[in-house]
């Protein structure tokens, strides 16, 4: 199988021993979430990320708050930034995210909040947004989280506003307008702890198949991958039997955001414990047939969501916050040095 088989421009190596030049051998994207403060103050930061993955997500710069912070005055920026950076490194973008709970705008929450924007209006506005952030970065992106989290942990549509306004139909709505304004983009659903098979993987499952009895232009499924050391992870092979049901279907399979936080201080047992959650990950995409990009939710500890969310808790990456490799990171080697896809 080709690297231009799994879509977009060739899977760039770089230089012998670094991720993306192991990667690039397995017909695997590997990327990074990256922060665009980080980014433009830190130039360590800036090298490790050309230097060792192939593809990156912007972390929060395309999501809708970030894009349209005032009604109607769209601002591509920051992500036009990231996506240049790309470029000049050889490097592919995925694009993250454009339906989701999360990170609205104030104007768009307060709106629906005060009935100022009724269903019908919300629909044509979630429209426009779809076919103006995917049609500004068409040909650019080789994956796109076109809805993020839609499903609770018991399995259920998520209680979003979304769902309150527009009903279940928002979701194949969404998808066929990314494909509007981008054909070529492989349009993904995305969640945490769907991992292996649950109920909340299940019900995944069951809305990829009615999604494609429909002729919805649904292309992927995406695991984030958001482990911790303290919760245990499943096998491997559990991790593969998962996505390859999703396979089945004739979706293509990502990891989309991992990271293995764990409670601190660190020491060396936990993180030995979190490089075999790295490797289960990895190892779980490896051993699927058509698991396209492995991302990890940013790669240092310099610059990590986690302990801003979970208290007492952090050390989540492959690199320390000098940019020391850890278990992690040579686990991850490891892995991709034996594997032969
Ligand atoms: O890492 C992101 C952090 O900087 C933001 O503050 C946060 C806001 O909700 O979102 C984080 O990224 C999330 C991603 O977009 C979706 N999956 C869970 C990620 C971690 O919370």
């Amino acid at each position: 199988m080709s690297s231009q088989a799994l879509g977009g421009p060739e899977i760039d190596g770089g230089s012998p021993g670094t991720l993306r030049h192991l990667a690039a051998r397995n017909h695997l994207s590997i990327g990074t979430a990256v922060d665009m403060a980080a980014l433009a103050s830190d130039q360590v930061y800036r090298e490790r990320i050309a230097r060792e993955f192939n593809s990156v997500t912007a972390e929060n710069v395309m999501k809708w708050s970030e894009i349209e912070p005032q009604r109607g005055q769209l601002n591509f920026a920051p992500a036009d930034e990231l996506v240049a950076f790309a470029r000049a490194n050889h490097q592919r973008v995925r694009g993250h995210t454009l339906v989701w709970h999360n990170q609205l705008p104030e104007w768009l929450t307060s709106g629906v909040a005060d009935g100022s924007i009724a269903p019908e209006e919300l629909r044509g506005i979630l429209r426009q947004h779809i076919l103006d952030e995917v049609g500004h970065f068409r040909g650019k992106i080789y994956q796109w989280d076109v809805v993020n989290e839609v499903i609770d942990d018991n399995g259920n549509l998520r209680d979003s506003i979304w769902l309150q306004q527009l009903g279940p139909g928002y979701i194949a709505d969404a998808f066929r307008w990314a494909r509007q304004a981008d054909p070529k983009a492989k349009l993904y659903l995305n969640d945490y702890n769907v991992e292996g098979i649950s109920a909340k993987s299940t019900a995944y499952y069951n809305l990829a198949k009615q999604l494609k009895a429909d002729r919805v232009p649904v292309d992927g499924f995406g695991i984030q991958g958001h482990l911790g050391v303290q919760y245990g992870y499943y096998p491997a092979s559990a991790v593969a039997e998962n996505l390859r049901r999703f396979e089945a279907l004739g979706l293509e399979t990502s990891v989309t955001e991992a990271d293995v936080r764990m409670i601190m201080p660190t020491d060396n047992a936990k993180l030995q414990a979190q490089a075999q959650g790295y490797s289960t990950l990895i190892q779980g995409c490896l051993l699927a047939r058509r698991c396209t990009s492995f991302t990890v939710w940013g790669f240092t500890d310099k610059y990590s969501w986690v302990p801003g969310f979970f208290e007492g808790e952090g050390a989540a990456n492959l690199l320390d916050e000098n940019f020391n490799s850890k278990p992690a990171y040579d686990e991850m080697v490891s892995v991709l040095t034996l594997a032969a896809r």
